[in-house]
């Protein structure tokens, strides 16, 4: 199975990262040494067929190490070990990385595997881009390619930021680019989080519009997330407070964190076919063939069902583990704000993904039902891509996940626009930008152009019939 390097970059990047890695442990079934709950498992599968996992794909064995002399593990025997998390963070200011690298889980992370500065990008994506780009572009690099060279069949690398700051928008984009030019045969999935529109950061849309031409050109595949839809969901599932089995030392504010714990169980579904064994499992890399028919329609809205942290599917019956497949695809459960099934759309792609106890019958019987209710196109009808991982959540024992790649994605582009042109119109706070060396004033023109050609194709795959539906794909085949 192949191996996955996290790059987390800037606060939110380097927050999710917080709640991801103890969270990869706990399906694991790896809790602290003291941990009531701990349970004792063996990690090359032994007498629990259902727990075979892949233990290497995310965490980095020593080769000294054979893997299956490990046997029993918890965080002290982790630690004995010298077992690493595959992950590089990256972050221009100190506060976010060195709160968990101090913490419980600090020696799961490499020291030489950290980047970090002070005082951060100042929320300029230029900042990001130009200046800490050209300074830390050697530094970063090295690392990668150690880490690289330490895989024995690395696939992908995921990289985890915000969209609308400094660093994780801008450098996290000129690392993107660095590794399309460097290591173009490695794929490039990126999770990232767009702003809500009335938030903290003014500049939030100069940066999302910048990153936003950065993805279409070098990632191989986006799972973006919005925070305006994952603070829907926090606010009708009532999620509150922090989650004292997944947050290490961490102070964050409880809305981020509850947040971030819908992006992490996104990350944890998406990833779990590489993590475990399963009944019709799925790669990684199976995703990107699957989900993106021309190459720059590669982002992928994504449903969850559990979605909230106290959401629990405990109880599995037919027609609860239905209903909970429905609720994925639902309007309510999506991590963009945007309706899937809504017909004025139409999906190019999608995927269905079971973990715990859904059955290939289950499976069977909702593409049945999915195929003649969703807004398929006529080329896309007949193909659903399914999955099925043997292991649930840590949560809940059985859990869903939609991707899909839909028309709807126009309007993540369109919302982030509108408000990107009405400070442009002004040019409010372009001058932070063009004092940058580096950063021309055209760059906003050029993403703005760029960003406009997207939501226009989109914007007629929405209203396709047949022979627009011709005339689009020809335009769209880049
Ligand atoms: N969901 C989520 N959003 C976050 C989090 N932290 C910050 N954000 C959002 O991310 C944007 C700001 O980006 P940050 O990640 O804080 O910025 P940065 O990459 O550290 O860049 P600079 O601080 O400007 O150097 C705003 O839209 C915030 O609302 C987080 O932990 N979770
Ligand atoms: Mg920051």
């Amino acid at each position: 199975m192949s191996e996955f390097l996290v790059i987390q970059v800037g606060q939110c990047g380097n927050q999710i990262g917080g709640t991801l890695w103890p969270s990869i442990l706990q399906e694991y079934r790896i809790l602290p040494s003291n941990h009531p709950k701990n349970i004792k498992t063996s990690i090359t599968g032994g007498s629990d067929k259902e727990m075979k996992f892949t233990f290497n794909s995310f965490l980095h064995i020593p080769t000294k190490i054979n893997p299956s002399s490990l046997q029993c593990l918890n965080l002290s025997e982790l630690q004995e070990n010298d077992i690493k998390a595959r992950v590089i963070c990256i972050d221009m200011e100190d506060s976010v990385v060195s709160r968990f690298s101090n913490s419980e889980l600090g020696f799961l992370f490499d020291k030489r595997g950290i980047v970090k500065n002070y005082p951060g990008s100042s929320n300029n994506w230029a900042e990001g881009y130009c200046t800490h780009g050209s300074t830390f572009k050697n530094k970063i690099f090295r690392i990668v390619t150690k880490y690289v060279e330490r895989c024995d069949s690395l696939h992908g690398i995921l990289l985890l930021y915000s969209m609308g700051g400094g660093t994780g928008s801008g450098l996290g984009s000129f690392i993107l680019e660095q590794l399309d030019e460097q290591l173009p045969n490695i794929e490039r999935f990126v999770c990232c989080v767009y702003p809500n529109g009335s938030e903290d950061v003014i500049t939030a849309p100069y940066n999302a519009m910048l990153a936003t031409q950065h993805l279409i050109r070098h990632a191989t595949c986006v799972f973006p997330v919005e925070n305006r839809a994952l603070q829907e969901v926090c606010d009708i599932k009532r999620l509150a407070g922090s989650n004292p089995t997944t947050g290490y030392g961490s102070s964050i504010a409880g809305t981020f964190q509850d947040m971030n714990s819908i992006v992490v169980k996104l990350l944890l579904h998406v990833t779990s076919g590489s993590r475990f064994s399963g009944q019709l499992n799925f790669d990684m890399n199976e995703i990107n063939t699957n989900m993106v028919p021309f190459p720059k329609m590669k982002f992928l809205s994504s449903g969850l069902s559990p979605i909230g942290i106290y959401d629990a599917n405990n109880l599995s019956s037919s027609s609860t583990r239905e209903k909970n497949f429905w609720s994925a695809c639902s309007k309510n459960n999506q991590l963009l704000q945007i309706d899937p099934m809504d017909d004025t759309n139409f999906l190019m792609a999608s995927m269905l993904f079971g973990r715990g106890e859904y059955t290939l019958t289950d499976i069977r019987n909702y593409v049945n039902k999915f195929q003649r209710k969703a807004p398929l196109l006529e080329w896309s009808k007949k193909c659903t891509k399914v999955g099925l991982c043997s292991v649930p959540p840590i949560d809940s024992k059985f859990s869903m996940m939609a991707l899909f790649n839909t028309s709807s994605t126009k309007e993540i582009f369109r919302h982030i626009s509108q408000q990107f042109e009405k400070l442009l119109r002004r040019k409010a706070h372009v001058h932070h930008y063009t004092k940058v060396p580096g950063f021309d004033f055209d760059c906003f023109y050029e993403c703005q152009n760029t960003i406009a050609d997207i939501v226009d194709v989109y914007e007629e795959a929405g209203t396709s019939s047949s022979n627009k539906e011709k005339r689009i794909l020809s335009n769209i085949n880049y």
